[in-house]
């Protein structure tokens, strides 16, 4: 073994050894091989990792081609954007995920209910965002592979509950969630100080936030928090906001709806293509059919910016609601 290895090799060799299911050793791995300094008295021990993660891959892509995904935390990703939503026990994690889709996990009054991710499909303008309900986040229980499935989420719910200590569990969580190389984006959204931390947007949802019976609790909240995040009172039970959560969430994916159009046919309104803010006509060609892309010639736009019907090329961008008729 080397000497002169840095202290995140350490860090990093403690958590592979403690990484337990092959996607979290894989990027544990990955990390670890960036710790290790390149010169003539590593090239062994890089070889070796080298090899186990040849070796894992391996294996993740037989389980993958067989279709075995031993892993309840393993979700195949649906519609243009994924959220997950996280919290200490009993916030309201899995009622609010039964409020916004029509997924029905178990809401009860005890803590620790839910043990495996439950995800949902949330209806939101006229397309549809992956929600998905996951086990509480709490010292008592670390589940490693949760902070997997965190890691792939475009957005994240932190979830409070407002008539149960909500500073103290927002603590709690945002420090579980750093230990695990996951940094929530507050207001103020710092570079990570390691290449492997994921760095979230997220917004504190403040639960149980059923009326204005707890506009006092909530001003305390708040004050206490000084800023440090974007909140947003909701109640998963009376549905309090529910609307503007889904209508924040669209806008803080950077999501943009846009209607293919056939020439001579009315626009289909029913099922728009979901693309990031700021695409062009290209990359939407792209997405209808790689064919309309090689083949452009022109498109016909109506929305902003244009007036209807005007043509543009493939580099105009696109807005929310435009609708398109492509031209090969
Ligand atoms: N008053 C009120 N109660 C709520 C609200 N949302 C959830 N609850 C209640 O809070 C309790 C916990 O709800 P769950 O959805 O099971 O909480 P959870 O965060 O999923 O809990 P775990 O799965 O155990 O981590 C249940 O009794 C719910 O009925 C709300 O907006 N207002
Ligand atoms: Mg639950």
């Amino acid at each position: 073994m080397p000497t002169n290895l840095p202290p995140e090799y350490y860090d990093a060799d403690e958590r592979y050894r403690a990484a337990v299911s092959p996607v979290d050793k894989i990027a544990c791995l990955e990390e670890l091989l960036t710790t290790i300094p390149k010169h003539k008295g590593t090239d062994h021990l890089r070889a070796d990792y080298r090899k186990r993660l040849s070796k894992l891959k391996a294996t993740l892509d037989s389980q993958k081609k067989s279709g075995k995904h031993t892993s309840v935390y393993h979700i195949e990703k649906e519609g243009p954007a994924r959220v997950v939503v996280v919290g200490a026990p009993n916030v309201g994690k899995s009622a609010l995920l039964a409020a916004l889709t029509h997924a029905r996990p178990k809401v009860s009054e005890y803590p620790f209910t839910t043990w495996t991710p439950t995800p949902g499909m949330m209806p939101v303008r006229d397309t549809q965002i992956q929600l998905i309900d996951t086990p509480a986040l709490s010292p008592e229980h670390i589940e490693p592979e949760l902070f997997g499935l965190i890691r792939t989420a475009d957005f994240v719910l932190l979830v409070v509950d407002l008539q149960a200590r909500p500073l103290r569990q927002l603590d709690d969580t945002v420090s579980m969630l750093e230990e695990h190389r996951i940094r929530p984006g507050g207001a103020e959204c710092k570079a990570p100080e390691r290449k492997s931390t994921a760095v979230l947007p997220c917004v504190v949802l403040v639960n149980k936030d059923d009326d204005e019976s707890w506009d006092e609790e909530f001003e305390v909240f708040d004050e206490l928090l000084e800023n440090r995040w974007p909140l947003l009172r909701i109640s998963a039970e009376t549905g309090r906001n529910l609307d503007a959560l889904r209508e924040l969430l669209f806008e803080r994916l950077g999501l943009m709806r846009i209607y293919s159009k056939q020439p001579g046919k009315e626009v289909d309104r029913s099922a728009p293509f979901v693309l990031k803010q700021g695409a062009t006509v290209a990359e939407f060609a792209e997405r209808v059919h790689k064919d309309f892309l090689t083949g452009f010639k022109t498109a016909r736009i109506w929305g902003t910016g244009v007036h209807d019907g005007q043509q543009v090329g493939r580099d105009h961008v696109l807005y929310d609601g435009d609708i398109v008729e492509l031209h090969t």
